[in-house]
């Protein structure tokens, strides 16, 4: 837990624990990894043990840290809802039989990456002094869109005292109301502490013509749903950008706004065709920032929009160590590729970047998820943090009884097949269970009760 002695404000990573279903289904739409990889085996363990080493390299770099619990998976609620019934091994094979799409979704961990759990803006900026929450409504696919009850209930039960914190519904679910969460958000400051400038970034708004809206994918967020989160979060409206992204960009697979593009305090780093107007984007932030900002925008000729995408560079977090240093935590995938491993050398000559440290994380990028992908950032005040549950925070203990639970628990292989297994589900609920009191949460999901 960080030291609630310091006077200053901090932000926390909470990580998505990379839960014992995860697997390959193919479910996403405009996401190219997640296509390139349908059907191929999972391994949830190495999955689980990839996303808490970076953790565990963020803690160890001085970086607070905390982990979010996995939805309970398989989904049999929703399985119910769509008409599977009988006892619970009955439910899941006859959605096995009938419809193995609907059975993946009701088995999907996607709930790892919790930049799309919601977005969070914190008491600095909100002119009622509290941390606003809105679950993001996912409403772009239902594997995604299942995932908003629970999580609205895990943030709750975390974040509880109504004197800090303030939980809002998600934007109400409809094709044109898009929401996936931080996402497609980022918050400028040079101390946490300060009021922050938030930039919201959408792909589609009603007002747009046949040329600015993407052909090949859909636009995910919505301009409307941006609007009403940041009216919902009550910020000042000279401190909030909206942003709309380059359609060819969604196009590319940048299915949201941190394949392309990632801030950390005065710094946006991004490519050149992460906007549709990139310089009245640069103005709008410069303007409220007033001229705070420094933005390092990545050209086509260095890194083309399909290498973005294949590596994942944007995707990467920018965090200040507790030494000091600015650090980038990169996918693997960039060390690999001559072009992006040349760039990040400059930016590190430069000065931009202290140094960029690689982390491994294969399962949860073959399914499009990057190091960003995994967490939510929650900037916190010393008396916010204090009033958490405190056993979410990453601690060394934390770290190897999760460790151990996940070798206990996990599978080391997953396939299509295997999702109807009665078997699975008994395995994934004993671990769900037993975690929820390792974090010292009680009892979260409905299984439990
Ligand atoms: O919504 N993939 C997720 C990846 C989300 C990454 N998050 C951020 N960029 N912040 C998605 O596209 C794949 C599931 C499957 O195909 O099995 C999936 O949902």
């Amino acid at each position: 837990m960080p030291d609630t002695d310091c006077p200053t404000a901090v932000e926390v990573n909470f990580d998505g624990l990379i839960g014992p279903t995860h697997n390959f289904a193919g479910l996403a739409p405009g996401n190219l990894a997640s296509w390139l990889h349908r059907s191929e085996p999972s391994n949830p363990r190495a999955a689980a043990r990839q996303g808490l080493a970076k953790m565990s390299r963020l803690r160890l770099i001085g970086v607070p840290q905390a982990v979010l619990p996995p939805q309970p998976r398989p989904n049999l609620r929703l399985l119910r809802q769509l008409g599977f019934s009988g006892d619970d091994a009955n439910v899941l094979a006859t959605a096995h039989n009938q419809s193995p799409r609907m059975l993946a979704i009701a088995m999907s961990g996607s709930s790892m990456w919790t930049a799309n759990a919601a977005t969070v803006c914190p008491s600095a900026d909100a002119d009622d002094g509290r941390v606003h929450f809105t679950p993001a409504n996912l409403a772009n696919s239902l594997h995604r869109a299942s995932e908003t009850t629970v999580t609205a209930t895990i943030l709750k039960r975390i974040f509880h005292d109504p004197q800090f914190f303030r939980h809002h519904d998600p934007i109400p679910c409809s094709a044109d109301m898009g929401d996936e969460g931080a996402a497609n958000h980022t918050r400028f400051c040079d101390s946490f502490a300060d009021p922050g400038v938030q930039l919201f970034v959408y792909g589609n708004d009603h007002e747009d013509d046949d040329r600015s809206r993407p052909r090949r994918f859909t636009a995910r967020q919505s301009r409307a749903a941006s609007e009403s989160v940041s009216r919902l979060h009550r910020l000042d409206p000279r401190r909030v950008v909206f942003a709309k992204q380059d359609p060819r960009a969604i196009d590319a697979g940048v299915f949201h706004n941190d394949v392309i593009a990632v801030g950390h305090r005065k710094l946006l780093f991004c490519h050149e065709q992460a906007f549709e107007n990139s310089m009245q984007v640069d103005d709008a932030l410069r303007r409220a920032t007033s001229d705070q900002i420094r933005i390092v925008e990545v050209p086509q000729r260095r890194v083309s929009l399909d290498d973005a995408v294949a590596t994942y560079l944007f995707n990467s977090q920018i965090v200040t160590a507790a030494d000091g240093q600015t650090v980038l935590i990169a996918p693997e995938d960039c060390r690999r590729h001559p072009g992006v491993k040349m760039l990040l050398d400059e930016l590190v000559d430069d000065g931009t970047f202290d140094r960029v440290e690689f982390v491994d994380l294969r399962e949860s990028m073959n399914n499009g998820g990057g190091p960003a992908c995994l967490r939510l950032r929650v900037v916190l005040m010393p008396e916010e943090v204090a009033s958490l549950a405190p056993g979410v925070f990453l601690t060394v203990e934390l770290e190897n009884q999760l460790d151990a639970w996940i070798d206990r628990h996990y599978r080391d292989s997953l396939t299509a097949a295997d999702l109807a297994d009665p078997q699975l589900m008994r395995e994934s609920y004993a671990a769900l269970d037993e975690l929820t009191s390792l974090l010292g949460l009680g009892s979260v999901y409905e299984f439990q009760r």
